[in-house]
């Protein structure tokens, strides 16, 4: 008899709102119980998830980008027959429980709970067993690893501090790696490195020494210049070897979502965290961080570290081959002389010309901005402009509102424009792709992203599957997902995996522009402000109400022709809608 359980995240301490970077089982395979499901990632570690029992997979609950707490489902499994495994804890599959110790353990550790089992043990003692001996006189100090639970006898994977190094209180200072997780010790102190108590390769267990420290004023005395990385007070200093758990993203990605997108994913981001691949890469949560930073696939990346294991210094020399490379877009001239060799910015003391205010640019603009320069300078844009008649379609849509005034829906231009765009892409499908290498790769689904211009700067939220969705239903997502923008609350999952996307300055103004292709993307609609031309019909000037088109493309991946059959194909729907149809 078919028996499917849904599997779910455990209980995982305070590890809760973690990205998933690597689904490790799809539909229709047959797993074991234990066997791990997905691989699960904060800033600070990572770790995968096991199966509270064993069959075969019949859905996949989660994605890659997907954020999940204790409790999220992740699969179904229809156990089979009487063979049917379990987990050794005798969890029922719905409560997918009892992950090995050593995959559980750090991945709460490192959500800001040496209390392996939040709630259920006193926050421990995270900071280091001797009490620091740094007086306010300053001394030396031993940081040892704090109670990470059953997390014992760990490899180190990684050092992150060498002697001299000034070292803040939280900063960490060595990464360990079990076989399921890895995860960044912190220190529990302030002060400068005096002496490595610890090399990659050794083992260690709550308690062992990883450094010491010259603390406060011993630090100050032998090195004033240090003074900066001023001790934490007391409180701090506890506190800081507690891994935390506000660090898990959600916070940040609340208030940040550009930024967020800007790293994580794709259309503003270089390198989606879910890079296909990247998971499968085997890297510490630091290595794995600054390779996003980047925007290096870790799954090209050669490994050089014990057990095949990426080192930082692996992702340094991908990148300095990837820029030696003949036509590397930043090269140095000499290098192959496909360098920019540019005069150095103007600098200019603006102040001596008038009053002036310095603002620093916000979070998004400066991720987004440096996006846009690579796109700008990386992929050759062509804008084809055409002019689309929408008398007819803009009267359909004021009816439209009129007759749903009630519902409170408002269908909007760019609802249509989403619809078209589809259309379009499904009839010329090369502009539905991406760049990869040599290769061009195809999308069959159609995602569509819209500019947003929010307070904080652009941002690009999706409209998934758009093919399948109607006008109204659109019209009411993008109304969503605006808002969500303006207030700052778009989650990655909302602007990840666009196809094409559309920059409508309608609102606003403007005859014609010129849009950024969104890389990965290889076009982009830009859409000003409709007005009412006279056209001549064969006998006299009528009134016609234009819409201006603005297609960039990549001219890679799309031939002059090819992108003005793409603006005809459009401006045909979007005078007579009728012909999405056909
Ligand atoms: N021509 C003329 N008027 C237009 C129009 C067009 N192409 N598109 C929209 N309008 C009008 C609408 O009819 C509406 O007027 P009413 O308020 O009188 O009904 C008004 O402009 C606002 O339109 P809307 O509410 O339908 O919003 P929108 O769909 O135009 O835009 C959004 C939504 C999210 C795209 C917009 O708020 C936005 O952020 N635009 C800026 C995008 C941007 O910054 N692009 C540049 C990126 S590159 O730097």
């Amino acid at each position: 008899m078919s028996n499917v359980s849904e599997l779910k995240v455990p209980d995982i301490g305070d590890f809760s709102d973690v990205e998933v970077i690597e689904v490790l089982v799809k539909v229709g395979d047959r797993i074991k119980a234990e066997q791990s499901l997905v691989t699960v990632e904060s800033d600070k570690s990572s770790m995968e998830i096991p199966a509270a029992a064993g069959g075969v997979v019949k859905a996949v609950k989660v994605k890659v980008g997907d954020k999940v707490s204790e409790g999220s489902p992740l699969v179904d499994v229809e156990a089979e027959g009487e063979g049917a495994e379990q987990a050794p804890a005798g969890a029922g599959a719905q409560q997918a429980a009892a992950p090995q110790a050593a995959a559980q353990q750090p991945a709460s550790q490192q959500a800001g709970a040496p209390q392996a089992d939040a709630g259920k043990k006193e926050a421990p003692a995270a900071a280091p067993a001797p009490a620091p001996q740094a007086g306010g006189a300053g001394g030396e100090q031993v940081v040892e690893v704090p109670d990470i639970g059953d997390f014992s006898d760990v490899e180190v994977i990684e050092v992150l501090i060498k002697v001299g190094d000034a070292v803040k209180a939280e900063q960490s200072l060595v990464t360990v790696e079990s076989d399921k997780s890895s995860m960044e010790i912190p220190s529990a102190a302030a002060g400068e490195v005096a002496e490595l108590l610890v090399k990659v390769g050794d083992k260690v267990s709550k308690g062992s020494p990883l450094v010491k420290l010259k603390t406060a004023g011993g630090a100050q005395a032998a090195a004033p210049a240090q003074a900066a990385a001023a001790p934490a007070p007391a409180g701090q200093s506890q506190a800081a070897a507690q891994p935390r758990a506000a660090e898990s993203q959600p916070a940040s990605a609340a208030s940040e979502p550009g930024a967020q997108q800007a790293e994580r994913q794709a259309p503003v981001e270089p390198v989606p965290a879910a890079a296909p691949g990247a998971g499968k890469a085997h890297a510490s949560p630091s290595v794995r961080k600054f390779a996003r930073e980047l925007g290096v696939d870790l799954t090209k990346v050669p490994a050089t570290g014990p057990k095949n294991r990426i080192t930082p210094d692996d992702v340094r020399n991908y990148i300095k081959r990837a820029l030696a490379q003949p036509g590397a877009p930043a090269a140095a001239p000499a290098a192959g002389g496909a360098g920019l060799d540019l005069l150095p910015w103007p600098k200019v003391d603006f102040a001596k010309f008038g009053e002036i205010e310095a603002k620093p640019l916000s979070r998004i603009k400066k991720i987004s901005g440096a996006n846009l320069h690579r796109n700008w300078v990386m992929i050759p844009h062509v804008t084809n402009n055409d002019e689309a008649d929408i008398t007819d379609l803009e009267a359909f849509r004021v009816q439209l509102n009129k007759e749903n005034e009630k519902a409170g829906i408002k269908v909007t231009m760019l609802a249509f424009l989403i619809k078209a765009v589809v259309a379009a892409l499904k009839r010329f499908p090369e502009f539905n792709a991406s760049l990869d290498g040599d290769s061009l790769v195809l999308k069959k689904y159609y995602h569509i992203g819209f500019a947003a211009d929010t307070p904080n700067g652009l941002v690009v939220p999706v409209v998934r599957d758009a093919d399948r969705k109607g006008v109204i239903e659109i019209a009411r997502e993008t109304s969503e997902l605006a808002k969500k923008a303006r207030d700052g609350k778009l989650s990655p999952s909302d602007m990840q995996g666009g196809c094409f996307s559309i920059s409508s300055l309608g609102g606003i103004g403007g005859t014609h522009f010129t849009p950024i292709i969104n890389a990965p993307e290889v076009a982009i609609l830009g859409v000003s402000r409709s007005a009412y031309k006279p056209v001549w019909d064969g006998k006299q000037f009528v009134p016609q109400l234009t819409l201006p088109l603005s297609l960039s493309y990549d001219h890679r991946v799309i031939d002059g022709a090819a992108a003005a059959r793409f603006n005809a194909f459009l401006t045909a729907v979007l005078a007579d809608f009728r012909r999405i149809l056909l």
